[in-house]
């Protein structure tokens, strides 16, 4: 294929390359370093970089520790829908919330944390899990004039895959680069998010269609 160009109305949008995303951490997503090699040689073409950051208070409502009797991975009911609960992960201004050392973006332009409310979740970048509560991004988007989202890292099942679904609810084009990023599950769940991806109109592709 002729591949992708990339132009000034494109906007690398980099998720939670983060520590406890990344093998050692406390929710460590297999292979999850792995996406720092190909997000840094993307991140030197696109002109411009915005990050994501999970960013969870202490005793946030997405932790399992906050719900006695509840282990990590099970799913309950809060008063905004189902919430998967999680090992305590990216508490704000921990090691496990910093980036992983080996990201190499000096040129990011905007870093977006979520997930900072004690009692909602956040996966998109775009909004809180509740889908009411905006982070704010849409709109810093439109007024900057960028008109494509092209997503890369961790995890494809979650920040990636709310975050391009909402970028095209919100009116912008998607992209995800699927070996630019890694997923929590595997198997039919995995293949079930991508095709929800598609179906809401992201273009799921790989870091060598951007062709040098
Ligand atoms: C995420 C699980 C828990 C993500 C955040 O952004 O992908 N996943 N918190
Ligand atoms: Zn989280």
């Amino acid at each position: 294929m002729a591949g992708l160009a990339i132009s000034a109305n494109d906007l690398l949008l980099v998720a939670d390359v983060q520590n406890d995303f990344c093998p050692g951490g406390t929710l460590a997503v297999a292979g999850g370093d792995a996406v720092v090699a190909p997000i840094n040689r993307l991140g030197r073409r696109f002109p411009h970089v915005a990050l994501t950051q999970d960013w969870h208070p202490p005793g946030h409502t997405s932790f399992a520790s906050s719900h006695p009797g509840h282990q990590p991975f099970d799913t309950i009911d809060l008063p905004y829908g189902p919430q998967v609960l999680w090992p305590d992960h990216c508490v704000q201004g921990s090691p496990g919330a910093a980036f992983h050392p080996g990201l190499d973006l000096p040129h990011a332009e905007l870093v977006i944390r979520k997930g900072f409310r004690q009692d909602i979740d956040s996966y998109s970048a775009f909004r809180d899990n509740d889908r009411r509560t905006p982070t704010g991004l849409a709109g810093y988007l439109r007024e900057r004039g960028f008109r494509r989202v092209v997503l890369a890292g961790l995890a494809t099942d979650y920040c990636v895959r709310f975050s391009a679904i909402d970028a095209r609810e919100y009116g912008f084009e998607a992209l995800v680069i699927e070996d630019a990023c890694r997923a929590i599950a595997g198997g039919d769940a995995y293949i079930q998010a991508l095709g929800e991806m598609r179906a809401a109109g992201v273009l799921i592709l790989n870091e060598a269609d951007f062709p040098a």
